[in-house]
């Protein structure tokens, strides 16, 4: 496979699981693609809620034109967080569940947080008028869900901080003005909340141009961790390079999508106290640039502080499978100046 240029290095505080934590064998069910998983530790446990696309598989997409018949949306627990995953017999989610809203297509990259007590999903929603951004309730013994709010398209890649901010609870999102600003030139925004229904106060928080290996779109990636120092905060970006070639299952794939890091104010997240200048995480490991749906693409959901000072970064990797790394939270706000 070509190398992708220019370029780009996953910093060294970052230590890559060279396995990924789930693939689509691992399921119980019709599965082909298991990414952008959500994690948060729950009831002594961990609880990851992944992305299934289903339907085909490599050799029938390229030799048959054969596309994904499905999205479903699952659930899986283990007692470390790393191997030893148990999934629910059948998804949470699927885009062919027949009881389904007709409007609806899909609901995918789904976004967990615990938030005083409640159990809350952020997830994208494709509908026949467009993408909304949708916030749902889960249930406690996360077998049931209930959607609360849906934004106007165009909008996606929400994440709710995980307590309430001034009063206010507080999302990050990225709406997709394509009218106004041009093709994929897509930046960061902040919404604010009394009751997780309504949202409103919109803010800008990060623009694309003011990160510097974006050439073409930013995203919110995961739930932003507290620390003394503020909110910290995964973001993805991506680079587009017209002469990219096959790489992964369709005939063309242009983008590839990092992971770059930014500390956000404590008591004001949309202002913007620091952004690392350079990636935090890019595509190197052979799963992540040489195999699978669509190569080079991380796509962090989650994100989970642990005692020891460690932080967990859960990702998509390829469109195709669950990966992990990890790093220091001291390394982390040491590039955050
Ligand atoms: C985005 C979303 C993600 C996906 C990424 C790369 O637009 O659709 O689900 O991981 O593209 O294909």
């Amino acid at each position: 496979m070509p190398a992708v240029t220019p370029v780009l290095k996953t910093h060294p505080c970052i230590h890559k699981r060279e396995e990924p934590v789930v693939r689509a064998g691992d399921l119980p069910y019709p599965s082909a693609l298991v990414f952008n998983a959500g994690v948060i530790r729950y009831r002594g446990e961990y609880v990851m809620i992944f992305r299934n696309d289903y339907g085909t598989d490599k050799t029938a997409y390229e030799n048959e034109n054969k596309r994904f018949t499905g999205t479903s949306v699952g659930i899986a627990r283990s007692k470390i967080g790393v191997d030893g995953w148990r999934f629910d017999p059948k998804p949470l989610m699927d885009s062919n569940d027949p009881e389904k809203d007709p409007e609806m297509r899909r609901l995918y990259d789904p976004r967990i947080i615990e938030i005083e007590g409640r159990l809350y999903l952020c997830l994208a929603m494709d509908t026949r008028h467009g993408i909304r951004g949708c916030i749902a309730e889960l249930s406690e013994d996360l077998l049931s869900y209930r959607i609360i709010s849906a934004s106007v398209p165009e909008n996606r890649n929400m994440v709710l901080f995980p307590e309430k901010i001034g009063g206010e609870f507080v999302r990050l999102e990225r709406p997709m003005p394509v009218y106004s600003r041009g093709r994929d030139r897509f930046d960061i925004w902040l919404s604010r909340s009394p009751d997780l229904v309504y949202w409103g106060r919109s803010a800008l928080v990060l623009g694309v141009e003011n990160v510097p290996w974006a050439n073409d779109k930013i995203g919110p990636t995961a739930s932003p961790i507290k620390t003394e120092r503020g909110w910290l905060t995964l973001f993805h970006a991506v680079d587009r390079e017209e002469d990219r070639g096959k790489n992964g299952w369709e005939p063309q794939w242009k983008k590839r999508y990092t992971a770059g890091l930014a500390l956000l104010d404590l008591n004001d997240p949309s202002k913007v106290l620091s952004v690392y200048k350079e990636p935090l995480i890019a595509p190197d490991l052979p799963v992540e640039t040489d195999e699978g749906f669509r190569e080079n693409v991380i796509f962090p959901c989650g994100m989970l502080l642990e005692e020891s000072g460690e932080v967990r970064i859960y990702y998509g990797a390829s469109d195709t499978c669950v990966c992990l790394a990890t790093a220091q939270l001291d390394d982390l706000l040491a590039l955050l100046d």
